[in-house]
């Protein structure tokens, strides 16, 4: 009997799935919450507060803990590791980790009587990771494109603009605010090869799905752009892990795992990828047809690409595809954390956001319209103290509640169908996942602002269970078709159908919604 272990270091939690590939089963999903179960690094949503610059950073031992906590749960549970054949996972985008030289050293000696924590933090040579919602590098960005002779080309070789939380322009503004750190920081890992790293205790490479979220990276000859290096800070490249297709094997499971949690000298270690590349094979995706919304701390779009185009407007990204190729992205950085924050404003509950919740107001919410933004959104990119609120007294001042729930999800959604037309890509089915997915409500308005059909998957957890097919595929040549029909079916009572009624509703509605945005947004923090 053997296992593939699929893991997911996303912003708010580190979780796994156990899958048996002969048996076609899921064994076991666990998961660490960083807010709940490590509170003491005061990070309740995973992440260190926002500074006034819009820097938001996580404590990387944070992460080291968690890997540590999640796979003693699984050992704990009497699960075999042992029989564990092949790993691999994916790590939220853009967020880096800073290693002094001691970093090789450490990583290769790992002893499993201390913890990885402990082992590893010495070598952080800067104590903060910078994550996806760091919105500082505004200026950076400006600086990089003017080397380049602008964005175009910055997207034409890296696959997007210079865009402030992807890593290059957080490594620049890092040599600049503390130069001597970064003249000690031996390597620059993303948040995923970090991981892969250690697993293998040894160095793991940056592969083209995360790679590509970096501007950094030449996506038509995957190779680092020197140019872009070179305007990024000084001797950068040296400070990379290679990059690699997503199917390197980086080596077997290191000691420390072996001694620690019972794994075999033989489990296979698989470079990992970032959250939205793996979820896109975790949902069946990998080939060209099935868009899917991933519905996390962050709002997604992303689907596989027939051809490789950019967005005219900058706001949309082209990484590699895990399975080879390109797929495509949309960020939405008002995504969960906004409807909590509309939640407990309004003293509400999950279900007010549900179909019942929502049968209280008509689609279109007879005029009263939101742009649901707190702070930095990154599509498109600006900023707004407080949601623009738009419609009858009572609901701009937070009096009606069932009208300003719908128009939170109404906006966030008209928003999402508005910057993702460039795609020029037919969505006859779309597949949620994530942590809101489960929420019918949300899917109805989905479908009836899209048009299209949406539907669920039977396994949740998308992005692990795209680590662990990666796995199978990369590690044990197992049939990437086969793998996906087996673990990635749509849940059949799940779809839910677009109301032919509501749709060209959303369709006048996105108009004045464009109109109300292009009025609203203010310029980057
Ligand atoms: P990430 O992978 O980015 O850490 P998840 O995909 O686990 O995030 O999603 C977590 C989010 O899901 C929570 O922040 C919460 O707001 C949201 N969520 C969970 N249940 C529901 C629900 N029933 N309706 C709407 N949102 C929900
Ligand atoms: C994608 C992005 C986020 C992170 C965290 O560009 O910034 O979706 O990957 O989930």
């Amino acid at each position: 009997m053997r296992y593939i272990l699929g893991l997911d270091l996303s912003t708010q939690s580190f979780s796994s799935v156990l899958i048996d590939p002969d048996e076609n089963r899921v064994i076991d999903s666990e998961s660490v919450s960083f807010g709940k179960d490590l509170p003491q690094y005061k990070s309740p949503n995973g992440f260190l507060p926002e500074t006034e610059d819009g820097q938001v950073h996580s404590d990387p031992r944070m992460w080291l803990e968690a890997f540590d906590l999640l796979l003693e749960r699984i050992r704990a549970k009497g699960i075999d590791l042992g029989r564990v054949a092949a790993v691999s996972g994916a790590g939220q985008q853009h967020g880096s980790v800073y290693l002094d030289a001691s970093w090789f050293d450490r990583l290769a000696a790992l002893k499993p009587d201390k913890s990885l924590a402990d082992q590893i933090a010495p070598a952080f040579s800067r104590t903060t990771s910078p994550i996806w919602m760091d919105s500082s590098t505004g200026k950076e960005c400006a600086e990089i494109a003017e080397s380049l002779g602008g964005d175009a080309e910055v997207c034409a070789r890296s696959g997007s603009v210079a865009i402030e939380r992807f890593t290059g322009p957080q490594i620049r503004a890092f040599w600049k605010r503390d130069p001597d750190a970064y003249g000690n920081t031996a390597r620059i890992h993303l948040v995923s090869s970090f991981i892969a790293s250690l697993l293998a205790g040894r160095e793991a490479p940056i592969d083209h799905g995360d790679g590509a979220g970096m501007n950094l990276a030449n996506i038509h000859q995957w190779r680092w752009d020197d140019d872009l290096a070179k305007a990024t800070a000084p001797d950068l490249i040296e400070k990379l892990p290679p990059l690699k297709p997503s199917a390197t094997v980086v080596g077997t499971v290191a000691e420390y795992f072996q001694k620690k949690y019972g794994f075999s000298p033989d489990a296979r270690v698989v470079a990992f990828t970032g959250d939205n590349p793996s979820s896109l094979i975790g949902m069946g995706a990998g080939a060209p047809g099935r868009v899917v919304i991933s519905l996390g701390t962050s709002d997604t779009l992303f689907a596989a690409m027939e051809d490789c185009h950019t967005d005219p407007q900058g706001f949309g990204h082209v990484f590699g595809n895990p399975t080879g190729g390109y797929m495509s992205l949309l960020c939405f950085r008002n995504g969960s954390l906004a409807r909590e924050k509309v939640r407990d404003r309004l003293g509400a509950s999950w279900d007010d956001f549900d179909v019942d919740g929502l049968s209280a107001t008509p689609p279109g919410n007879n005029g009263n319209l939101m742009i649901p933004f707190f702070g930095a959104e990154v599509t498109p990119r600006g900023s707004l103290p407080e949601p623009v609120l738009s419609g009858a007294d009572a609901f701009v001042r937070y009096d009606d509640k069932p009208a300003v729930v719908r128009a939170c999800l109404e906006g966030q959604f008209l928003n999402m169908w508005l910057h993702t037309r460039w795609l020029a890509q037919e969505t006859s089915s779309i597949s949620l996942t994530g942590g809101a997915s489960q929420n019918n409500g949300i899917a109805r308005i989905v479908a009836d602002i899209f048009g299209a059909d949406v539907n669920r998957l039977a396994v949740s957890g998308s992005v692990a269970l795209g680590g662990a097919l990666r796995a199978g595929q990369a590690a044990l040549g197992l049939d990437g078709a086969e793998l996906a029909q087996t673990f990635c079916q749509p849940d059949p009572g799940s779809t839910v159908r677009p109301d032919s009624n509501a749709t060209p509703v959303y369709r006048k509605l996105a108009e004045t919604f464009r109109d109300l945005l292009e009025k609203s947004l203010q310029p980057p923090e």
